[in-house]
């Protein structure tokens, strides 16, 4: 197929001037997907709109009850493609090593090479969605432009929400050759020919077989953290998985931390958090910059972590979300949206499991199909997301779209441990902090296929995203701080601690706010400590149980962790090591050193 001749079929205008290296790349993966039409979005309101009339009569969207969520729909996926596929994700390279222990690798030419069988000829028949788009806030000096090809409408129309999508990337490209090429297509869903391949050397990103978000929308996953956390190794800034947010204190300081939590662990309640009516009273405020992925770089003036947000909406979990626990998130999602695989109930509302106490008396389950309470099945599937703008939280931080980011105080590290991990303490210094980081680990959640509940080593909550050797990347992160004059201070979290009847024993959610508030005070030099072996610790007599439940004894349990426990620890933290095998960063070594020698 001739590409100019296509470009002329393109059903709406192609941009006047568009860039000669995407014309050239383009032309080639025309000729290859062989797609019946080519449609190039241009970001518009009135073009998501006949985007999302269309999805509506050919099945892709359902709309949902106008009056209770004005412009909103349901999509389902296929039963088969809810979440990502990590064993059919690679990074594709000349040797094995560039990717290291804990990523698939594929030789780069052979990746090509197979995929390059898959996907020609498999837009037959279908539309190829040319979709621009920036990652960050336009004129930041770190913004990434991509463009991405897909016969997906769902994820053209998604792309849209989550990025700064259309004609801005074109202006923010000009004629420059440095973008993410974005090759996308559902084929036919069959998972044993789903591949999601990214090509770092070429800043290139191909993914077959699967409409999930995670494995679809390229700009999330696959650019904004595996190629970018590739880009920033070479350029000196990092991609990491981590929500940010902005705590105003009562005498108007702002102080700005990131959190970085394994998928589906709760960043983004913790980015949306409301303060406990205590702390609102006093003047506390929570805004949200983020809730999955920071880019952060060392400002030159400051010497500081400077933080922005890629993305430019939500993808966030359904289930467990109400009114109660995620007010902000429920108004995120109140409008303009898009629900996957949640249950549709007769009048066009719908429902998820932790919505309300009450399930509904029947509804369409997320497979399609009829639902009871008693039927013995998920209404809503466990990884069932709404995807919604920035622009829809009522608690946006001004400063979302300030190209130059925001100054980063405290990093946090996290993750879902029913045992044998405390609620908070604090790293002795960057070097412990990145050592912290690196050993996080959690129990496994439905955001990823496998099985549910077993402890992963995750470190950084980035194990399924970083795009090159591990080893490379924790040296990385301590070489970060040699550019830096001040460096954040470091902090490890625990919200699910359980106690013998397995119950949750420190309230989460809002009340999270009492150990960010120490994690405040301590940022700011401001709060006492008591050293522990793990870390610096809050005093409990010091620490605002006040109008909690919790008795100083329950909150010296929920700090405690037994020699036994640390030990056990330990050897779960050796299991990462050793899979990393030899040429361990020493600073990682010294730090397990260190560690032994406070036992
Ligand atoms: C996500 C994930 O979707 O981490 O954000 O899986
Ligand atoms: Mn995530």
């Amino acid at each position: 197929m001739n590409t100019a001749q296509t470009l002329t079929r393109a059903p709406v205008d192609a941009p006047t001037a568009l860039n000669g290296y995407v014309k050239v790349w383009l032309d080639e993966m025309i000729e290859m997907c062989q797609p019946s039409h080519v449609y190039f979005c241009n970001g518009t309101m009135e073009e998501r709109q006949t985007l999302i009339d269309q999805g509506v009569r050919d099945g892709t969207f359902i709309k949902l009850n106008e009056e209770k969520w004005p412009n909103c729909y349901l999509h389902r996926s296929h039963v088969n493609d809810v979440a990502r596929t990590e064993a059919a994700t690679f990074i594709c390279t000349p040797n094995e090593d560039n990717v290291g222990p804990t990523n698939n690798w594929m030789e780069n030419k052979q990746a090509y090479a197979k995929l390059r069988g898959l996907f020609t000829g498999c837009m037959k028949g279908r539309t190829m969605y040319i979709v621009p788009f920036v990652m960050g806030p336009l004129g930041s000096p770190l913004a990434k432009v991509g463009v991405e090809l897909t016969d997906s409408l769902y994820v053209a129309v998604s792309m849209g929400l989550m990025t700064r999508m259309g004609e801005v990337a074109w202006q923010q490209l000009g004629e420059d050759d440095e973008f993410t090429k974005c090759l996308h297509s559902l084929g036919d869903l069959n998972p044993e020919r789903r591949y999601i391949c990214h090509f770092p050397f070429d800043n290139a990103i191909w993914s077959f077989g699967s409409g999930y978000g995670g494995n679809a929308l390229l700009g999330k996953k696959c650019l904004a953290l595996r190629i970018a956390s590739f880009l920033g190794k070479q350029q000196n800034w990092m991609a990491e998985h981590m929500l940010i947010l902005g705590a105003q204190a009562p005498d108007g300081q702002k102080t700005y931390v990131t959190a970085a939590f394994p998928s589906a662990c709760g960043k983004t309640n913790f980015a949306m958090m409301i303060p406990p009516e205590k702390y609102a009273k006093q003047g506390w405020k929570i805004t949200t910059i983020g809730d999955d992925i920071a880019w952060m770089w060392v400002d030159e003036k400051s010497g500081r972590l400077h933080a922005i947000n890629p993305e430019n909406g939500y993808f966030g979990v359904v289930p467990g979300t109400n009114d109660e626990t995620n007010p902000n998130a429920m108004k995120s999602m109140s409008h303009d949206s898009i629900f996957t695989n949640v249950a549709l109930l007769p009048d066009g509302d719908i429902w998820w499991e932790g919505k309300s106490k009450e399930p509904p008396k029947e509804c369409i389950d997320w497979t399609g199909q009829k639902w009871t309470p008693d039927c013995g099945r998920k209404a809503a599937h466990p990884n069932s997301r709404f995807t919604a703008p920035l622009e829809n939280n009522p608690a946006l931080d001004p400063a979302v779209n300030d190209p130059n980011g925001v100054p980063i105080s405290g990093i946090i590290f996290g993750g879902r441990r029913s045992k044998g991990m405390p609620l908070v303490y604090q790293a002795f210094s960057w070097l412990h902090g990145v050592y912290v980081g690196a050993t996080v680990a959690s129990e496994t959640t439905a955001a990823a296929t496998g099985q549910v509940g077993v402890i992963r080593r995750d470190p950084m909550a980035m194990l399924p995203f970083i795009g090159y050797n591990i080893r490379d990347y924790l040296v990385h992160w301590f070489r970060m701080r040699k550019r830096m004059r001040d460096c954040p201070r470091i902090f490890h979290v625990n919200w699910f601690r359980k106690d013998e009847n397995g119950k949750y024993i420190w309230p989460g959610y809002g009340e999270n706010m009492r150990v960010l508030k120490w994690i405040i005070d301590r940022c700011h030099g401001r709060a006492n400590a008591i050293e522990s072996l793990l870390g610096w610790m809050p005093r409990i007599e010091e620490f605002d149980l006040e109008g909690l439940n919790i008795t100083p004894e329950q909150f010296a349990t929920l700090q405690t962790i037994t020699h036994d426990e640390i030990k056990q620890e330990f050897l779960g933290q050796e299991e990462l090591l050793l899979k990393m095998g030899g040429e361990m960063p020493k600073e990682i070594i010294f730090q397990r050193e260190l560690m032994i020698s406070r036992l």
